[in-house]
């Protein structure tokens, strides 16, 4: 029996931080064996804030070595540039016009960063859950492992499929969200009420993976703790149950198991051993991030590409036919 087929990808917008790890890449790690693997580095929506390109250029190489250094197997999964395959803003204009203004008026991402970058609400902007559909859709995709906040981007592919299908006939999967349970919406460091997120304004917000083991271990002694000093998972302690997730996701221990070896002691203890367990996470990625030369990623993303066009162009020939504009 044939694996099932998932798809992913991160946007190289900035230095990926351990929300995005324990959101997705952790996923992909664990069921790279179960499924048929596609992971993208998706620069299409990157631009839709505004990158520097010597940045972009840059961001892109260290979004695949970070896909490598956390463990994804380039021999069993496919990795390639978005912009590579051309099909996906091809599918994309094709989905733009079955998808309303009204869906996409409703994404809470596009109300936040409207909100962050006033100055540049681009139709890109507007256009991005559309593009994100037309990158699943075009792979017969059928599930996605994502963080939550990506939960409603995934409600819109899977609509616009069923629109699609019921308009022209059966032409794509309608695929699965993969969120998993502990994890998928790890809060900023400096305020838990809002995702930690690449491109918050200070840099005390996330962990990136590529932070110094000392900056990082100051940023969790700094992160904003709750009233009282009881460790204990509990909602009313959005920052502690934050850091205990953090914790949890670093260690493989369960969360009960951490608040019983916490008990009676403070947050100061605890935040120690979780910096410490931090540091030594960074060390141990960094020293594989390092080991990867720009030339290896790069030969691999063309490779990559390559066969990632081949099911693209298939699929865009029947997305063609279908709709009759193929003759
Ligand atoms: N805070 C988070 N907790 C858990 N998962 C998260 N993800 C993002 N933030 C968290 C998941 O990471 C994957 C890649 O995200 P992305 O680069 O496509 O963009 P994003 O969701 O917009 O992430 P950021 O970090 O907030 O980037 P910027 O600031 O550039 O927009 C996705 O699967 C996402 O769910």
């Amino acid at each position: 029996m044939s694996k099932k087929r998932i798809f992913s990808g991160v946007q190289p917008t900035n230095n990926i931080h351990i929300g995005n790890y324990f959101g997705a890449i952790k996923n992909w790690v664990d069921v790279q064996d179960q499924f048929d693997c596609i992971f993208s580095v998706v620069d299409l929506h990157a631009i839709t804030v505004y990158q520097k390109p010597e940045d972009l250029r840059q961001n892109i190489l260290k979004i695949a070595k970070t896909y490598l250094a956390l463990g994804i197997n380039p021999k069993k999964c496919l990795i390639f540039q978005q912009s590579d395959v051309k099909e996906h803003a091809e599918l994309c204009w094709i989905l733009n016009s079955i998808a309303k203004m009204g869906e996409l008026e409703r994404m809470t991402q596009y109300k936040d960063k409207s909100a962050s970058h006033p100055e540049n609400i681009n139709v890109g902007l507007f256009d991005y859950p559309v593009l994100m559909a037309a990158d699943i859709l075009l792979y017969n995709t059928q599930a996605v492992p994502v963080g939550e906040d990506q939960k409603q981007h995934l409600e819109l592919a899977r609509d616009l499929a069923i629109r699609f299908n019921s308009l022209y006939g059966e032409t794509f999967i309608v695929p699965e969200p993969m969120i998993k349970k502990e994890g998928c919406r790890i809060m900023g460091l400096d305020n838990p009420y809002k995702k930690m997120s690449k491109s918050a304004p200070s840099s005390y917000n996330y962990i990136s993976l590529l932070d110094s083991p000392e900056e990082a271990k100051k940023k969790i002694m700094k992160a904003v703790t709750d009233s009282g000093s009881e460790i204990k998972f509990d909602t009313e302690k959005p920052a502690l149950c934050n850091l205990l997730t953090i914790y949890s996701q670093l260690s493989g221990e369960i969360i009960s198991n951490i608040v019983e070896k916490y008990t009676g002691r403070g947050y100061g203890d605890f935040k120690k051993d979780l910096s410490e367990l931090v540091a030594n996470f960074l060390v141990d990625f960094q020293k594989k991030f390092n080991a990867i030369s720009d030339e290896e990623v790069q030969e691999l993303l063309v490779k990559g590409a390559k066969k990632a066009r081949k099911i693209a162009e298939k699929k865009m020939e029947e997305v063609k036919e279908k709709i009759g504009i193929k003759i």
